[in-house]
């Protein structure tokens, strides 16, 4: 089976997807044998409010990118609930266009339930499809919850799509999502109120330089340091905002332009590896909180919290406390 993903065989690519779906053991086996064939594929991240356009730009670039002979798979991530079947669906109604095309694959995930696992399973999928030799990997996710922005992390480059008329143009913003993003996509240009949006989201950038762009900016600093030379202004990576209407693939060429530049930005100043560093940090230390969280679980009694959850909502014991009760029974050791 290994061999036939490493081959590009999309029916062993879905079976794999699968077994990472459903967090099947075989697959941990799998994913061991592809990862010295991964780290090849540009990923790039596509979230935003529902609504806005995403898949429809997603379609779009992925026929940008076929058309510049590029190969590519499409991760889309509905973390709503089981019961969501009706936007997968539609998602692959959007995206038939690309049905057919050898080199395009597309696959919807869905959470079955596993909150904080989402991030883990995507990032497992993506790995696939880069073993399997997709060039793009295109993930889209829905909304600016930590799951979203968990995911967007995978991404080397992350898309926040926005749209006009939402009814509020700071929403976004406000759930911090901005801080993610590397391009700022305004779509659905031909709606009116579209110069609003753009002038919100420039207001915005020009507030200051979010978490992402520090991290970014300080990198450049040492390595100007370790040159003697003071970092230069133009180093910190603004992200560009483009303006398109996907539905009739206006403004698709920006949109490749300014991946292409900010992928082009983080090899020039060196930071690839340094941010893949921090990524890999990052997913060692989720996976490892995920493993030890469900070993520590089975460890207790299933009634465990009952009767610890009663004495709380009585004011006959604090939560602080009944933690410490819990830990108490926890006898098993970690290991
Ligand atoms: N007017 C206009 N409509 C668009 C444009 N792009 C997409 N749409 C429409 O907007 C609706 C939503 O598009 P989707 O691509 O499904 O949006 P999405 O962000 O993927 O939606 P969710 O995945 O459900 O969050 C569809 O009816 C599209 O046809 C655009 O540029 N202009
Ligand atoms: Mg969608």
């Amino acid at each position: 089976m290994l061999e036939r993903v490493l081959n590009g065989d999309r029916r062993a690519l879905a079976r794999l997807l699968t077994l990472i779906e459903n967090d099947d053991p075989q697959a941990a086996a799998l994913l061991r044998g592809l990862y010295p064939h991964t780290g090849r594929a540009h990923l790039i991240g596509v979230t935003g409010a529902p609504g806005t356009g995403k898949s429809t730009l997603v379609t779009a670039l992925a026929k940008a990118y076929r058309a510049d002979g590029h190969t590519v798979g499409i991760i889309a991530v509905d973390p709503t609930s089981p019961f969501s079947g009706g936007a997968i669906l539609g998602d692959r109604v959007r995206m038939r266009d690309l049905s057919g095309d050898a080199g395009v694959f597309i696959r919807s995930m869905a959470t079955r339930g596993s909150l904080g696992g989402l991030a883990r399973t995507t990032c497992d999928a993506a790995r696939a499809l880069d073993a399997a030799g997709y060039a793009v990997i295109i993930i889209e996710t829905v909304g600016a919850g930590q799951n979203e922005v968990e995911i967007a992390r995978l991404a080397q480059t992350t898309l926040v799509v926005e749209a006009p008329g939402l009814g509020d143009d700071v929403q976004a913003i406000k759930a911090g999502i901005l801080e993610i993003a590397d391009v700022l996509v305004v779509n659905k240009a031909d709606r009116p109120g579209v110069e609003n949006t753009v002038r919100a989201l420039r207001a915005m950038l020009e507030l200051g330089h979010p978490a992402a762009r520090e991290q970014i900016a300080d990198a450049l600093h040492h390595r100007a340091a370790a040159n003697g030379a003071p970092a230069p202004d133009s180093s910190t990576w603004i992200p560009p905002i483009v303006q398109t209407v996907a539905a009739e693939g206006k403004g698709i060429e920006d949109v490749v332009a300014a991946v292409a530049a900010h992928r082009q930005f983080v090899r020039e100043y060196g930071l690839s590896a340094r941010l893949e560093r921090r990524q890999i940090e990052l997913e060692v230390m989720s996976r490892l909180r995920d493993r030890l969280l469900a070993r520590l679980l089975t460890a207790l009694p299933a009634d465990a919290l009952d009767g610890l959850v009663e004495q709380v909502q009585t004011r006959t014991l604090d939560p602080g406390t009944a933690v410490e009760r819990l830990l108490m029974q926890i006898e098993t050791p970690i290991r």
